[in-house]
């Protein structure tokens, strides 16, 4: 399949000029091998769903420019969570209807074989349930149901900061939603529903209520957005992405147990502490995978991603899975090995304290590395990419033994000053001897990383200097050895 095929067919959405479609194609920042739209602006993904054994990626779209606004549902197709194909429009707001001022996000399910959506219309300052389904093979014609929206109000007794965003699952003759929420003064919180028929809801009450001044383990604010709730590996998993004064945070997973009414979490953490992953959405594949994707968004100016014409990009697909002490883990989904071209391995390099240690071709902006660091005496080791020949840009991973954190420093990943240039981090224990195996996928101004198949950071990087494209290795305090090194270079084509 083609990636990013452009289909002329989008209904009510307005054609890409070719001037913008130049610009794009020479844009150095835009991604290669992250899925998105061809232009514009795109946030949450929505209503995953593998149907006829092909991926459906649906997801927020601003047909209008790259930025939020008059939310349509974007689709596209794929046979492998790698190449994608562009088709039209799935949803676009209703004049007049329940949904005029947008389709927000929602999940797909099947409906004994007819794909539903669940969704939040938007009309005005009311936020509400809708559905809409699809009879045809591909998932390309959707009627939105006359009886929208199907949950008319919000739960009554209860002072919502806002309410929306579904996640919809089957068990035997029952339906059940949750709906992610706010409590007036006490925190998020994420609605359960019964449903027979997808149509009548009853509400059954929240399955967990979050405190918006705990800021002990992880911080969770005053409303959550996008709650999934899903079974995984024997025990339940929520994530939930924190909305708080308007301003959007990230998503934190919770491991726990759910009795059907109540989710109790035994262990929370922020899903991706790299400053840019939010409203990620999870489905379950015909391989019984739980299979997840993010949204990206862009760590640089309202303005810059404007004049660029296009806004947000997808995670790499991910398999979630529980680790052996409990926790979520993540790793790449094994269909990104077909991106893979050119391959270098190399073994035993040993990185003495002090020295930075360039690594030769293959450099670039395009590939993925697989490291494993023996950390031997070294307190901290690092790995630098997008690295200009004399410094001024880079962007660093560093491990902090004692500090027992990976973080990436971007304090100098770009010369412009419009872009996010922080520190951003999560922690990491390794045992005694353990390596810290690291798997990293760069993509131009995505930077994707998995360590030790528990912790992940993606942050996004804007580097300005055609030459920022190398690597480094350092190591301080000690001696650290990279036992294995692979590198590969990605291509779509
Ligand atoms: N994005 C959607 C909402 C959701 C938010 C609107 C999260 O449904 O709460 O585009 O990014």
């Amino acid at each position: 399949m083609d990636h990013n095929r452009h289909n002329p067919a989008f209904r009510g959405a307005p054609t890409i000029s070719e001037e913008l479609r130049t610009r794009i194609a020479s844009d150095p920042h835009r991604p290669v091998y992250h899925f998105m739209p061809e232009a514009n602006w795109m946030n949450d993904p929505n209503g995953l769903i593998q149907w006829n054994g092909r991926y459906h990626l649906f997801y927020q779209y601003n047909p209008n420019g790259a930025f939020h606004a008059t939310m349509h549902w974007g689709h596209a197709v794929s046979s492998d969570l790698v190449h994608w194909n562009h088709l039209p429009v799935a949803l676009v707001p209703t004049p007049g209807g329940p949904d005029q001022d947008g389709c927000f996000s929602g999940c797909a399910v099947d409906n004994d074989g007819v794909a539903t959506f669940v969704y939040t219309g938007v009309n005005g300052l009311s936020q509400l349930t809708c559905l809409a389904t699809s009879n045809d093979d591909l998932l390309l014609m959707w009627t939105k149901d006359p009886a929208n929206p199907v949950i008319a109000s919000t739960p009554p007794g209860i002072d919502l900061v806002a309410y929306r965003d579904h996640s919809v699952w089957r068990e035997g003759a029952s339906w059940y939603q949750i709906i992610g929420g706010g409590i007036v003064g006490i925190g998020g919180t994420a609605l359960l529903y019964r449903s027979f028929d997808l149509h009548t809801w009853e509400y059954l009450g929240p399955i967990l209520i979050g405190d918006k001044l705990a800021t002990d383990n992880v911080w969770t604010g005053e409303m959550w957005e996008c709650p999934d709730l899903f079974p995984l590996d024997g025990r339940h998993v929520l994530l939930i992405s924190v909305w708080h004064e308007q301003r959007l945070h990230y998503c934190v997973s919770m491991v726990g147990s759910f009795d059907g009414m109540r989710f109790v979490a035994n262990h929370q953490v922020i899903l991706d502490a790299g400053g840019s992953l939010y409203a990620p959405q999870t489905f379950r594949d015909a391989e019984h995978r739980r299979l997840l994707f993010g949204w990206l968004r862009e760590q640089r100016s309202d303005a810059a991603q404007v004049a660029a014409g296009w806004s947000g990009a997808m995670s790499l697909p991910r398999i979630l899975f529980l680790t052996s002490d409990g926790r979520l883990g993540q790793r790449p989904a094994p269909e990104l090995g077909t991106l893979r071209r050119t391959h270098t391995l190399r073994t035993d390099i040993v990185v003495d304290p002090g020295s930075s240690l360039p690594l030769e071709a293959p450099a670039g902006d395009v590939m993925e590395l697989l490291l494993e660091w023996q950390l031997g005496a070294a307190s901290c080791v690092e790995l630098a990419v997008r690295c200009s020949p004399a410094g001024e840009e880079q962007t660093v991973v560093v491990y902090d033994r004692q500090l027992r954190r990976l973080t990436v420093d971007r304090s100098r990943a770009s010369l412009d000053p419009g872009t996010t240039r922080d520190v951003v981090g999560a922690s990491l224990e390794l045992a005694d001897g353990e390596a810290l195996r690291l798997h990293v996928f760069l993509d131009r101004s995505i930077l994707e990383i998995f360590a030790n198949e528990t912790v992940t950071l993606t942050p996004r990087i804007y580097p300005t200097r055609p030459d920022s494209l190398g690597l480094r290795l350092a190591a301080f305090g000690g001696t650290a050895t990279v036992s294995r090194l692979e590198m590969w270079k990605l291509s779509i084509d």
